[in-house]
């Protein structure tokens, strides 16, 4: 095996199951990150994200020794950068969590690495880390100055896994792989070949930039569609849920399910990185960002319009994660929905999310109660399904007869 240590930078969402999978092959992996807690609680062999199975891997590979964590980079032979490309003020993206792993790796870089950036981003940022690792590092050659013959070996490597299902995903989706140059690119695939059983593909880092962005724009665009047609549906007094289900029986149709708006990390930031870099040109792609993102406002006020026929009603909405079946509340439509309830103060907002401990601080000051289903369906005159998480789909809807339900889900 070529590869006996492997460092991953960013131990998120993507990162630690990365480490662990490839961990898992028997090879060294060193997990890097920022958050002390983290490393700490992977040490232990535990993990601080929820995904499925993901406990079992790690606690596997920590047991072998074969994954350890630590807050300061070390030698290794390929890095694998997995931080956060957030967007900043007017949604450019934000690049200084790369910025920072390159800095924090560049000084243990010897010659013959592979960098790997991970982490979704737009167009030119691999040039641009590549940029970043060779002002630090000036005695080093990087394949932008000195072509296939690099000491350092640079590729893109969009992860393209699906929350909920990393695990499987990680090992079977293939990927697509855009070295620096050619020699990046074949180095890249003998690494994720070592764990990949898709087929790992070779194009230039910016079209596997671009690629990326737009599997995720493909998706936003789609959803926006299916968003509009249930606002329209309303309109025309039409179950959306059905004329869905009726459309889709054409071969060619196969439109996906409106919801409370888009959110996680990615569907929701990635279509505007496309936007900044050509804000002429992506028309469709931006009007889609922007109809996902009011839907949550379109369900706000359908249910403010409805807490108006009671005094004081009790509003029990279920699910806060944005998306079914995971602990993730970043970027929710679910959290900004039953925020902006509880600030309205129009009754007494229940929140029901049975992946979580606890709610942010922001819920908690808006006056919002976490609860388990059973009291949210007992005392609610308004019920907001927002989530379509296992517990609320398998639950007994009877009680659902005698209130104002809004299944922006269509479980029920
Ligand atoms: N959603 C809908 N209707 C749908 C599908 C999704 O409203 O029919 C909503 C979800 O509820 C959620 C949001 O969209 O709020 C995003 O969920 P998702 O399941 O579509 O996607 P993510 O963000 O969990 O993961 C996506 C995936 N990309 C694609 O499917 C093209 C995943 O493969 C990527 O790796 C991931 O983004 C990422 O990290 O970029």
């Amino acid at each position: 095996m070529s590869f006996k240590k492997v460092s991953v930078i960013g131990l998120g969402y993507i990162g630690l199951p990365t480490a662990a999978v490839v961990a898992s092959r028997g090879i060294e992996v060193v997990g890097v990150d920022v958050n002390p807690k983290a490393v700490e609680t992977i040490n232990e062999g535990n993990i601080h994200i929820v995904e499925p199975d993901l406990d079992i891997v790690v606690r596997g590979v920590v047991s072998t020794g074969n994954l350890r964590a630590t807050t300061i980079p070390e030698p290794a032979e390929a890095f694998m950068i997995a931080v956060p490309t957030p967007f900043k003020e007017g949604n450019s993206p934000d690049l200084s969590y790369i910025q920072a792993a390159a800095n924090a790796i560049a000084p243990v870089l010897e010659k013959g690495n592979l960098v790997i950036l991970e982490s979704t981003s737009p167009v030119g940022a691999t040039e641009k880390m590549a940029a970043w690792l060779a002002e630090a590092r000036p005695d080093l050659t990087f394949p932008q100055d000195a072509g296939e013959n690099a000491d350092i070996k640079v590729a893109h490597c969009p992860e393209r896994v699906l929350p909920g299902y990393v695990l499987q995903e990680l090992v079977a989706n293939d990927r697509v792989i855009g070295g620096l140059s050619k020699a990046c690119s074949e180095k890249a695939v003998e690494l994720y070949k070592t764990f990949v059983r898709g087929e790992c593909i070779i194009t230039n880092a910016r079209t596997a930039e671009m690629a990326k962005l737009t599997e995720n724009s493909f998706r936003d665009v789609n959803i926006a569609f299916a968003n509009e047609l249930s606002m329209i549906s309303d309109k025309l007094k039409i179950n959306v849920w059905e004329l869905i289900k009726l459309a889709n029986r054409h071969p060619r149709v196969n439109i996906l399910n409106p919801g409370p708006g888009v959110g996680g990390h990615c569907i929701a930031v990635d279509p505007w990185f496309i936007v900044d870099s050509c804000p002429d040109e992506a028309k469709i792609i931006r009007q889609a960002r922007l109809t996902n993102d009011s839907k949550p406002h379109y369900v706000i006020d359908q249910v403010a319009k409805a807490a108006d026929e009671f005094k004081r009603p009790v509003i029990a909405c279920l699910g806060l994660a944005f998306k079914a079946d995971i602990d993730d509340l970043r970027e929710s439509p679910a959290v900004q929905i039953v925020e902006e309830l509880a600030n309205k103060n129009i009754g007494q907002v229940f929140a029901v999310e049975p992946n979580v401990v606890s709610i942010p601080e922001k819920l908690v000051h808006a006056g919002v109660e976490l609860t388990t289903l059973d009291l949210a369906l007992e005392r609610a005159n308004i019920v907001v399904v927002l989530v379509d998480h296992k517990q609320f789909r398998e639950a007994d809807k009877t009680q659902l007869v005698t209130k104002v339900v809004f299944d922006t889900r269509g479980i029920i």
